[in-house]
Parts: C-alpha cells; structure tokens; sequence
C-alpha cells in the first residue's frame, strides 16, 4: 500500500515539483542576465528557410541561436571537399587564431552578412524537428513570454574571450553588476577581497586555508580557467598532397565525464563547495551544452549521462546540433551510462557493440559499468572517386570508480579490448585505427595505465589498491592480492585480451592452464603411466596410444602469433596487442607542474584520457615505456589541460564555469586518405 502510494503518487509529485524548481531557477537566472549586455539577436529573420515561422518559433529559434546551441562554425557548415581539406589548406585554424574564429562565431548575429550562411545552412540542416520542437516547447511551456524572452541570453560562454583582448571583464555577462545577484555567483561572498591577480603568484586559496573559501564575486572564470588549443600538426608527418590537394580527413574528438544528477544527489558531500545552484541540472546542462557546442567536437564521448536527462534533453540538443547518438545505460539500478554522438554529415555507422562488464557469477566482474564501441566509416566529398579512407574504431567507457579494487577495473578493461580488438580488426587481420575515450579512474603510469599504452602487465602478485595508482585515496590495509588467472576462462577472453574463438569449456576454471602448456605433457612418460590403482575397463583404460609416425617427438612449441591457440604466453601476465598512445602527455611543461582531468573533494587528479592507435618505435630495452610515432591517424592537435593551482583558484570543479566535476578532453586528427 505505502509502496503503491510513493510508487504512483509521490514519486511523480516529487519528480514534478524539481522540474518546476529547475524551470524556474532557468528563468530567475535569465531574466537577471537578459539585464546584462550580452549579445542579442535583435532581427532574427521571420522566415528561415523560405518557411514563415510563428512568432513563438521564432523565440525558440532565435534562443538556441543565441544560446550557441544553434551555431555552425565556417568549418561545421563548409561543404565536405573543403572540410576533409590537407594541413595546409585547413579551415581548422590555429592556435589563438582558431579560438578567435570559433569564440567570434559563439558571438556572431545575423545581421553580418558574411555570418548569414551558416545560420542558414544550419537551419537547413535540422528542419527543427518535431521532436525537438516539442523539447523546446515543454521546457518554456510554463514560463510567463517575458521571462521566456530573456531565456536568450543565457550564455555563459559567449563571456569567453579569446586571449587577444582577454581584460574587458565588464563586457562580460560574469561582471560583478550582473552576476552579483546570480545564484551562480553568490556562492562567493563579496567580503572576500584577496585578488584575482594572485593567481599568478601561488596564492591559493585553497592552499593558505586548507579548505575551500569563497572567492570574490568578479571572478573572471573565463580567463583564469583559460586553455590553450596546441597546434601539433607540425609535428606530425603529413603525407604528400594529392592533386586534389587533401590528403587528410580531419576531425575533432571530444572525451567528457558530465557528472550525472543522481550521483551529486547521491554523495552531497562530494560537493559541499559548490553553491547549490550551481549544481543544478538546468545550470549545469545550459552550461555543458554551450561548452560542446562551443568547441563543436565531431565525436563525441559522454560518460555520466544519467538516462533521463539523455533521452529528454542531451539527445534532441545533440540533434539539433548534427549529431547521432548511442547511448548504453549501466546495468543494475545506476541511473547514468555512456554514449557516443558523432557528426552524421562525418561519419556512418556500421556497426555498434555495446558492452556489459557485468557477468552474473563471476566476482571479478560483479559491477554494474558498461563500455560502447563503435565502428565508424568516415564520409569523403563526393568527387574523391578513386580515393578511400579506412574505417575507425571509437570506443567510451566509465570504469569502475573503487580505489581497492584494481582487479576489476582491469578486468573490465580486458572486456572492452576485447570488444575493440573484435570491431576494429579487418578481414585481413590488421586493425583499422582506434580511438579509446574514457574514464578509467586510473592515473598516469598506475599499472592499468602502463597495461594500456604498453600492450602487457604482469600483474600476479599485486596489491588490488595499487592497479589504480588512486592509493592515496584508499586505506592500504586491503590487501587482497591479483592471482593468476585474473579471469576464469569461461568468460571466453584470453590473456591476450581478445575472444578465444577455441575456448573448449563453459565450466569456470577447468581450463586453467593453456593449451600450448598442456599439449607439451600429451605423451610424456607420466602422462602415458597406468596408475597402479586404475580399474581396468577393457577398451578403456586398457588402451595404450600409438604413436602416428607423423607426430613430433618434440614437445609442440605452438606459434605464440596464433592468438587463439594459446591464453597465456607468460603466466600471471596479460597482453594486447593494440598499440594505444595517449593524447595528452599528463605534464604542463609551461607550469611545471601534472595535468588534472578532475578534482574530488579539491585533489586533482587526471583519470579521464583519450588514447588512439600509433605505431611502436623499435625498441629493444622491453624495461622502457613503449615509444610510438604517428601512424595513419595523425594527432593534429590538443586542447591543454589545467593544472591542480589553477582549478584550486576557481574553488575546484564544479564551479560557475566549468559544471562538471571533470574537464572536457578535446583533440584533433587526420586520418590518411589514400588512393585506390
Ligand atoms: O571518478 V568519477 O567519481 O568519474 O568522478 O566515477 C565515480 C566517482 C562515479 C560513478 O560511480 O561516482 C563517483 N567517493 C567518491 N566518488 C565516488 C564514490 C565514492 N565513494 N563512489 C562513486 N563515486
């Protein structure tokens, strides 16, 4: 009865009652920023497309344009000849040049004529779908038209600069007029006079204090938490033009933890710094949504999407940006899980594979995380005839969370090898490039990282707590220990992370040492030895083997290459051999200091990477890290991480800016083009 009674009525009544609390805070924080200088779209055209539109279309229209939702960069709404272009003739800019194109585009209205096009082409593009009308509709439905109105200016990141003219903060919507009455900025009180500008200096407020402080109220976010875009494409070794003049089809990937609801609702103290509007999903969406479409990834690889917020909002938003989506939900009762969207107008699909690292029966894989994997065939311009570009592989996941237990983490890695391993390998046996996105909530050099970006750890013997390199986070009193195997071989996946086609039992551990191991003792002296109590059954146990004159009197050495014929070239080892290099090299040269992806309870961490397929260098001293060089996938270019000082300064993530608990991940390839 009283299960009956919270099920259908107080559920539902709870459920309404946030959504009309997000609605309003929307609308509170917009009509005070509609107050604020910001860019505004004064004549929006009537008629987009040719189409007449009503006026209360023309509202939606013209507040997803100004939110940035709607905006198409030069590059975004160039045809495709000029979108797959060479380096040298790129529409991908450089440096502060690309972030002064893209930030000035974040701003631009239709009245300047040479912006008009993409708008346009945009508008084209997504025909507004119904379904998306009717998102945009339900989310204004209740708000009275004036406040509806003001929903434009809500544009966090239209106050970005680029750092060519980085100091007019009063021209941002973050000055102290407007923000002074935020919710997002009255987090920090205005009693807090220490300065901006100390920044530079190492004053942190964090650090004098040991905890976290309020901060002054005109706090310039946008530059204080500024990153650099690195232009790498002059490293990388670009093949000779065509006569076409490409050579390279470019693309952008994007790598973002967003931070689901239901888990800030669930572990508050994980975010008692934050001033509670700020962690409020409508502020939080708003925000997030500005910030893809302000860097305009054409993939994209979300972790912490909690189902309902995909399916209502992220999704139709992605849509409308160009985007197709494929999520996978975590298994069990989480709320939240995976998805990869990438540009339709890039990218087909040809096929999906979703991965459940959850295995009933098995403790080693007893958690409820999920991975996607995805195989993508990259689009050419029409009119590159007799020109080819291979398939790619683009892979997410949100590994397991707990510091002590390493041994699950690596085996939930194992699973989503494997499933790359699968999807990425051609018909003749090589693999098509790889890009693997993800949380692994693992640091740098902590042995799963090592067992990613070297293809083999020998684990045996190792402390859970230490496979992660978390352990500061963790009491060390846990030792329970990795043995050998990590997996029992009924899970169907060798040591060499890949399926084993040839598995022969569904029993767990029947089969705990390799075939290669066991064929070696087929007719040895013991094998072939009548133990002196063995009943004799006529036939049976009375048979002695002959030996065909064609068997080898050798022990079989099997060819370690065959990877289905062995699950284990050393014992308590695994290997695979897809050969992972990370984007990010997880060190600020310039500050001198790690690089940070995210912050809980204020320690920096950098857990969150994407790693893409390159080629070994040869080197003999197997002690080493493994080297590598650019291979068909060329990393063009990186938007650079912050250091733990610099977040520290914006009082740790989330924060008025950046409203996830992580940073976003960002980087740019070309993947060869060649010819027939
Ligand atoms: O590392 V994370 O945060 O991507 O930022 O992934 C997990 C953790 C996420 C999903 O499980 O929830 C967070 N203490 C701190 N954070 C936790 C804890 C915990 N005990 N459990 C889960 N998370």
């Amino acid at each position: 009865m009283l299960g009956t009674l919270l099920c259908y009525v107080l559920l539902p009544l709870t459920r309404l009652g946030r959504a009309l609390h997000d609605a309003l805070f929307t609308c509170r924080k917009n009509v005070l920023l509609a107050k604020s200088a910001t860019t505004h779209i004064d004549n929006f055209s009537a008629s987009v497309s040719g189409k007449p539109v009503s006026e209360e279309q023309q509202a939606l229209l013209q507040q997803w344009l100004e939110e940035g939702a709607g905006e198409v960069h030069p590059h975004e709404s160039a045809s495709k000849p000029e979108k797959v272009s060479a380096v040298l003739a790129t529409e991908w800019r450089e440096g502060p040049e690309l972030l002064m194109t893209s930030l000035s585009d974040l701003n631009i209205s239709p009245e300047s004529g040479d912006q008009e096009q993409p708008q346009q082409q945009y508008v084209d593009q997504t025909e507004v779908s119904p379904e998306l009308q009717e998102f945009v509709e339900t989310t204004l439905s209740n708000l009275p038209a004036e406040e509806r109105d003001a929903l434009g200016d809500n544009a966090i990141w239209t106050a970005v600069r680029t750092h060519a003219a980085p100091q007019i903060v009063d021209a941002s919507p973050l000055s102290t007029e407007v923000w002074i009455e935020d919710p997002a900025v009255l987090a920090w009180s205005p009693a807090q006079e220490s300065d901006v500008g100390s920044v530079e200096g190492g004053m942190w407020p964090f650090q004098n204090t040991g905890q976290f402080q309020p901060l002054p109220i005109e706090i310039p976010y946008h530059e204080i938490l500024w990153r650099d875009w690195e232009d790498l494409s002059a490293q990388a070794c670009i093949p000779e033009l065509g006569s076409d003049g490409s050579s390279l089809f470019e693309f952008r990937v994007m790598s973002y933890n967003i931070l689901a609801q239901d888990l800030i609702e669930q572990s508050p103290h994980l975010y008692m710094h934050c001033h509670p509007d700020i962690l409020n999903w409508s502020y939080r969406l708003t925000n997030i949504l500005q910030e893809i479409q302000h860097w305009d990834p054409d993939i994209l690889c979300l972790q912490e999407i909690q189902e309902n917020h995909f399916w209502e909002q992220l999704e139709p938003a992605l849509t409308m940006m160009g985007f197709t989506c494929i999520y996978k939900r975590r298994t069990g009762r989480k709320t939240d899980g995976c998805a990869i969207c990438y540009k339709q107008n890039m990218f087909q699909l040809i096929s999906s594979n979703p991965v459940e690292f959850f295995r009933p029966g098995l403790d080693i894989l007893n958690r409820d995380n999920v991975g996607l994997v995805l195989l993508l065939q990259p689009l050419l311009p029409e009119g590159l005839g007799d020109k080819a570009v291979s398939p790619l592989c683009v892979a997410n996941t949100h590994v397991l969370y707990n510091p002590r237990r390493g041994d699950i983490k690596l085996a939930q890695m194992a699973l989503l090898l494997a499933e790359i391993d699968k999807t990425a390998k051609m018909a003749d046996g090589s693999y098509c490039p790889i890009i693997l996105c993800g949380d692994l909530n693992s640091v740098p050099d902590s042995p799963l990282y090592k067992f990613i970006r070297n293809g083999q750890l020998y684990y045996h013997g190792m402390p859970a707590w230490k496979v992660s390199g978390q352990e500061e986070l963790c009491q060390n009193l846990h030792q329970r220990k990795l043995l050998t195997p990590l997996w029992p071989s009924c899970l169907g996946i060798t040591d060499n992370c890949q399926y084993a086609t040839l598995c022969q039992s569904k029993k767990s551990d029947r089969r705990k040492y390799s075939r290669a191991f066991l064929l070696q003792f087929r007719y040895c002296d013991a094998a072939c030895e009548r133990p002196s109590g063995l009943v004799l059954l006529e036939g049976v146990t009375d048979a002695i083997p002959d030996c065909p004159a064609y068997w080898p009197k050798e022990p079989i050495v099997v060819n370690n290459s065959d990877s289905e014929l062995f699950c284990s070239s050393y014992p308590g080892s695994i290997q695979h051999v897809l050969n992972l290099t990370s984007v990010y090299n997880h060190f600020l040269p310039t500050r001198g200091r790690p690089e940070i992806t995210t912050m809980p309870m204020g320690v920096g961490a950098t857990v969150d990477y994407i790693f893409y397929s390159a080629k070994p260098i040869k080197n003999d001293n197997l002690e080493c890290p493994r080297l590598y060089q650019d291979g068909a996938l060329k990393l063009l270019g990186r938007l650079s991480l912050l250091s733990e000082d610099i977040l520290w300064s914006a009082n740790g993530l989330p924060n008025p800016f950046y409203s996830s608990d992580h940073l976003c991940l960002l980087a740019s390839f070309g993947l060869e083009i060649s010819s027939f």
